[in-house]
């Protein structure tokens, strides 16, 4: 068995170039990458993409410097120009596949200049990976963004075996079907041998579409795709659950010393306001993570529940994401107004019902919020999985603590003993967010030592192996079809 060749838009970590003209490597925040790095860190892979730079921004004399850090990690570079990005990144794969598949067709845009460039930088992934390859490795292609890209390779490369698993939604083929390129997608995607999702409803949402849409006979979970079978199948993705809970036990014994004003805040909270209960909101700044309504939500549950006001706070991080995009830039704006909004209307001198923070934090500082809060709001309008509840939980070292989770997150699947809400009811919402923080501590411990053993079951290297075993099983059914 031969190397297995991970695929992804962005590299797991980030080159900056400084203002005095030296390489920075930072790593990537985002699920994918929080996810696979694991994975990636302990197997024999390579890891293929783009390392968040453009091309035209890294001077000439420093290219051997970004191509050997990234080497350090076993990684290869795929270098964009900013008009790749701008017309594949933030044009097709954030403003058409992702609202799209997140069922924000109003925020849908069809371009076809966007898409001929989706089209070519999938091409120059193949490229790159073609270039790496040899037959007896197994090559592992992720995310939105490189939909054509299985496909592209098995053209390049007929018998390698490949696969892929889309991080995010698949949408009812009903809202897939307006897409324009629907049918190149779709056999982009089917030149894997096995597709994987997140969870059954998006497979089968799949399926349906490739049933409807191309006309090809489904067989419970495998298509024949001309002299191939092609297998599709659901891996909830799990956390790193060891080194989610390593770091909160070693947060407890030691307290970093790092002195940022988050972790101030954090500091104030625990010593001064310590009666207050934390309620903790962790998100990219993305729309479809429900954000400003959630804000909304905790206005409203000041107003309807009045005796809570001062003794509860909403902590909020929001990852600045996807900065290009119009509706991005708009949501922030929103989102800034609301928290200005609600803290202006029921702050006092000794409480300020919001905290809000819009950046990207060290680890350390995520691991004390999640430990320091009672309750974890997560409510996204849509979301593929949603690691962030899961690491929540994972960190809950005492069991207590309450996760409020959105049904349309695919962690809800597994999470059962989360307390689930629809994100568009207000009034649920508001009554759980009362429950929640009037929760008994036996009930919280009851609910987390489940979810803690589930999680620490289906961690991220089973769901890695489950995936790889079942590509690898792909190669028996091959030779089976090929007999027949
Ligand atoms: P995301 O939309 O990025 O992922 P999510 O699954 O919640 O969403 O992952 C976010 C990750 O970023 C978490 O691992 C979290 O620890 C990390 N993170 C969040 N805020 C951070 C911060 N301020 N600083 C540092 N790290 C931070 C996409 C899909 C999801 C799917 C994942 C994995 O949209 O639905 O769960 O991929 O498949």
């Amino acid at each position: 068995m031969g190397k297995t060749i991970i695929i992804s838009n962005r590299l797991p970590l980030q080159i900056n170039i400084s203002e005095n003209n030296k390489v920075e490597v930072t790593p990537s925040v985002g699920g994918l990458a929080t996810g696979l790095k694991s994975f990636h860190q302990e197997g024999d892979s390579i890891w293929i993409g783009w390392t968040g730079i453009a091309e035209e921004d890294i001077p000439a004399e420093l290219e051997d410097e970004v191509e050997a850090e990234v080497k350090k990690q076993r990684c290869v570079p795929v270098s964009l120009t900013s008009e790749e990005i701008e017309k594949f990144y933030y044009g097709f794969s954030n403003r058409t596949i992702w609202p799209l598949f997140h069922y924000f067709m109003e925020y849908t845009e069809f371009h076809n200049e966007h898409w001929e460039a989706y089209k070519q930088v999938n091409e120059k992934y193949a490229e790159a990976v073609v270039e790496r390859l040899n037959d007896d490795d197994v090559v592992w292609v992720h995310d939105y963004q490189l939909l054509l890209l299985p496909d592209y390779i098995r053209r390049k490369k007929p018998k390698v075996t490949i696969g892929f698993f889309n991080h995010i939604p698949f949408p009812s083929s009903e809202v897939f079907r307006t897409l324009p390129w629907r049918e190149e997608v779709l056999k982009g995607m089917l030149g894997a041998d096995l597709i994987g999702f997140h969870t059954y409803d998006y497979e089968r949402h799949f399926l349906r579409s490739v049933n409807r849409i191309l006309r090809l006979d489904i067989n419970f979970n495998s298509v024949n795709v001309g002299n191939r079978v092609v297998r599709s199948d659901s891996f909830p993705m799990g956390i790193d659950y060891k080194k989610f809970r390593k770091a909160a036990k070693d947060h407890k014994a030691q307290p970093r010393s790092e002195n940022s004003d988050i972790q101030k805040k954090l500091d104030y909270h625990k010593y001064v306001t310590r009666n207050t209960k934390l309620i903790l909101s962790i998100d990219r700044l993305d729309y479809t993570k429900g954000i400003a309504n959630r804000i909304r939500a905790f206005g409203y549950f000041l107003e309807k529940y009045p005796e809570y006001q001062e003794k509860v706070r909403l902590i909020m991080l929001a990852v600045p994401s996807r900065t290009n995009v119009p509706q991005y830039q708009l949501l922030k704006k929103e989102i800034d107004e609301l928290v200005g909004r609600i803290n202006g209307k029921f702050a006092t001198i000794n409480w300020t019902p919001i905290w809000y923070f819009y950046r990207s934090m060290p680890f350390d500082n995520l691991i004390d919020l999640y430990t320091s809060s009672n309750v974890a709001l997560i409510t996204p309008t849509r979301d593929g999985m949603n690691l962030v509840a899961k690491e929540y939980i994972a960190t809950r070292t005492d069991q207590t603590g309450v996760l409020i989770l959105s049904e349309m997150a695919g962690a809800a699947h597994e999470l059962n003993e989360a307390l689930i809400i629809n994100p568009n009811n207000f009034e649920q919402i508001v009554d759980t967010i009362k429950l929640a923080l009037e929760m008994p501590e036996e009930e919280q411990i009851r609910r987390n030592k489940l979810l803690q053993k589930r999680l620490k079951r289906y961690n991220v290297e089973k769901w890695a192996k489950d995936f790889m075993k079942s590509l690898d099983n792909t190669k028996d059914s091959k030779k089976a079809f090929k007999a027949i």
